[in-house]
């Protein structure tokens, strides 16, 4: 017997404005608070899925703005999915990636609600759509970012303390190259081998620079490069991870499934940093992940400094992949002063550890969403990247 069909009725984007806990620096922006666009789609069948399409720094990290993100959803994605077939999120995504160019972050957010309506009309998690959980935790790394040695070192120090994180990646590249070489050592010494300390320098040097830091960095014990040059620079990164001082991971290279095997061609990084918004949505990220298993790269779980529906729909896939050599850095949520679930999401004994309901798992305060957003009556606050 045919099943009835159920129609993509309202889809609805807000951006919501969260302050983050300290100043989070990076070589591209300084961040004191961060935009969620949240969407949310409502089927004729009165299943409501949500997604999330967060990116970092207005348009210092990538081509699209939170406000492009709900915009282009808006006058482009909305009118043509309202009427689409609800459960089959497979088939409306590729009539939108038939007819929209980029807009990556939009069609994850996207993407992400659409499977998590059709996960609930199920009743199984979302990972269960996407080969099935292999793990119900994913190990979560914290970045220091707040542009002081003493101050990340605390910091590394209290996560330690609270069994809350032990891999630490330091952002790195808006100061002199000796000055951050010399920052990264001060929080490895002072660590030791109680903590795993990786650096991320968002594309602000040089081969060369990298040439010089990376014999340091391997002395010092450092663990991970993420992306040291310009993100089209395949053949530079390829020509640091030969010289393989310390393993080098592509991040910002990494737009989804095209790149992946670019760079998985070229053996251009040790490690793929799996993002669902920089691979067009969880369809794309699995095809990155795939991709890099046959190359033999390693897999780490990355973020866009997501909120929760961002995080858990990453952990949600995460959770499929079978190894991740270098686990994950879901820790957005973390980094917020509001939580926008009624019951936050569970960080325990260095990991995230994923729900057992039905699609995404988690139930968001939307009261609470209500207040923040950015065109609430109540809203009081702007952000200001
Ligand atoms: C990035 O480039 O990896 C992830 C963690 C963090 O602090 O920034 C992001 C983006
Ligand atoms: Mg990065």
């Amino acid at each position: 017997m045919p099943f009835p069909f159920i129609g993509i009725e309202k889809i609805e984007t807000m951006l919501v404005d969260v302050p983050t806990i300290r100043p989070h620096r990076l070589s591209v922006a300084t961040m004191n608070c961060q935009t969620l666009v949240i969407v949310r789609v409502t089927c004729t069948d009165g299943i409501v899925g949500c997604g999330e399409g967060t990116t970092i720094g207005g348009l210092a990290y990538g081509e699209e703005s939170p406000e492009s993100i709900k915009t282009n959803i808006d006058t482009y994605f909305t009118p043509l999915l309202k009427g689409m077939d609800a459960s089959r999120p497979g088939a409306a995504m590729a009539k939108m990636r038939d007819c929209f160019q980029g807009n990556r972050f939009a069609k994850c957010a996207l993407e992400t609600a659409l499977f998590d309506a059709q996960a609930q009309r199920l009743n199984v998690p979302l990972s269960e759509l996407f080969g099935g959980r292999v793990t119900d935790r994913v190990d979560v790394a914290w970045t220091l970012a707040s542009g002081e040695t003493g101050r990340d070192i605390d910091e590394a120090e209290q996560m330690l303390d609270r069994r809350r994180h032990r891999v630490f990646k330091l952002k790195i590249g808006a100061r002199a190259l000796a000055d951050d070489v010399a920052h990264v050592i001060a929080i490895k010494q002072a660590l030791g081998d109680r903590g795993e300390v990786r650096v991320d320098i968002n594309q602000a040097w040089s081969e060369s620079d990298a040439v010089w830091a990376a014999r340091r960095f391997a002395d010092a014990g450092i663990g991970l490069i993420e992306q040291p040059v310009a993100a089209s620079d395949h053949a530079g990164l390829a020509r640091l991870t030969k010289l393989a001082h310390v393993p080098i991971m592509a991040d910002e290279a990494l737009r989804g499934p095209g790149d992946a095997f670019a760079l998985a061609s070229t053996r251009a990084a040790h490690v793929f940093a799996v993002k669902i918004a920089q691979s067009g949505g969880l369809m794309g990220a699995a095809s990155v992940a795939s991709i890099a298993r046959a190359a033999h790269i390693d897999l780490y779980g990355g973020t866009m400094l997501e909120g929760a529906i961002g995080t858990m729909a990453s952990a949600q896939l995460f959770s499929t992949f079978g190894e991740m050599r270098w686990g994950t850095e879901l820790f957005g949520p973390l980094l917020l002063t509001e939580d926008i679930l009624i019951e936050p999401l569970r960080y325990e004994n260095f990991a995230l550890h994923l729900p057992q309901g039905p699609g995404l798992g988690i139930a968001l305060d939307w009261e609470r969403i209500e207040r923040l957003r950015r065109d609430s009556k109540r809203g009081a606050f702007v952000a200001m990247n």
